[in-house]
């Protein structure tokens, strides 16, 4: 019997295959968890409902989390099917394209700060809002994803750094209000991994390229690996764990100085 039997999870955020939603919904399977997911858009609907039948679910809904009703009704929806949930899994973030690009201090805009910050940070409270009645008292956890654009600064990260570091106080502050309801509330930071969202981003490959090369484990880490760090955090293997940032990243973030070896003619001649 996996480690996640008998719980019911939300997934927010699978847009392919790619996707590290995907990646933490598979592990999740594995591990014996029954799954429901959302679709951001019409264009997705049928996309998420086929990977959902893949790990044995027809629950499959529409939210766009902008849409205070859409959270609404994505709950009730939930609720003529499970009558508890122990998790929501938020893998949801946006800015506009162009504020990912260029020197930060020209090109964030108002809007585009709004933007990201609405979608990648005050949704997360906002399904936890809706969802927290169904969740109360069943030792559940919330979860999101975050990067280490939160804590450093790096080139073209710009708004969504701020958004992830908004993120991150979230994780803090919705784990001390849900805790005494049994509630736990952590964040994964990923290291950089190809997906959709990483699709647009210019010079993405050499990112991963150095990335890999500066890592302890000198490699980047998969959906996988961020699936079974996600399972392991909202099972109840993690029964201790709130208000946390895990890093799933071969420990890019806990070293200076790199590797050295972009310098060693040897290794890179
Ligand atoms: O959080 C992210 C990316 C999230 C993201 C991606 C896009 C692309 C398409 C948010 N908004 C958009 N908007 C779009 O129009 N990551 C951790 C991946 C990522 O994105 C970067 C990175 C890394 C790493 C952007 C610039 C520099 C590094």
């Amino acid at each position: 019997m996996g480690f996640m039997a008998g719980k019911r999870i939300l997934v927010l955020g699978i847009a392919s295959k790619l996707s590290i939603a995907s990646g933490i919904a598979a592990a999740m399977h594995r591990e014996g968890a029954e799954l429901a997911f959302t679709y951001q858009n019409g264009k997705l609907k049928d996309r998420v409902l086929g990977f959902a039948e893949g790990w044995g679910s027809n629950l499959v809904y529409p939210c766009d989390v902008t849409n205070d009703t859409q959270i609404v009704d994505l709950f009730s929806q939930l609720s003529e099917n499970w009558d508890g949930l122990d998790g929501i899994v938020h893998c949801l973030a946006y800015a506009p394209a162009h504020e990912l690009d260029g020197n930060y201090v020209d090109v964030t805009t108002r809007e585009g700060f709004l933007t990201a910050h609405e979608i990648s940070s005050y949704s997360f409270v906002a399904l936890a809002q809706e969802g927290r009645e169904l969740m109360r008292n069943r030792n559940g956890s919330l979860l999101t994803l975050s990067y280490l654009g939160a804590m450093r600064s790096l080139p073209n990260y710009n708004v969504m750094g701020l958004a992830k570091a908004s993120l991150e106080a979230n994780v803090r502050y919705m784990a001390s209000s849900l805790g005494p309801e049994g509630t736990r509330v952590n964040g994964i930071s990923a290291g950089p991994i190809r997906t959709l969202a990483a699709a647009g981003i210019k010079s993405f490959r050499k990112m991963l390229q150095h990335n890999a090369s500066q890592t302890p484990l000198r490699r980047n880490v998969t959906t996988e690996e961020v699936g079974n760090s996600a399972a392991f955090l909202c099972s109840d293997l993690a029964s201790g764990i709130s208000g946390e940032i895990l890093y799933v990243d071969g420990g890019f973030n806990t070293t200076a100085m790199g590797s050295l070896n972009d310098l060693d003619p040897k290794t890179n001649p």
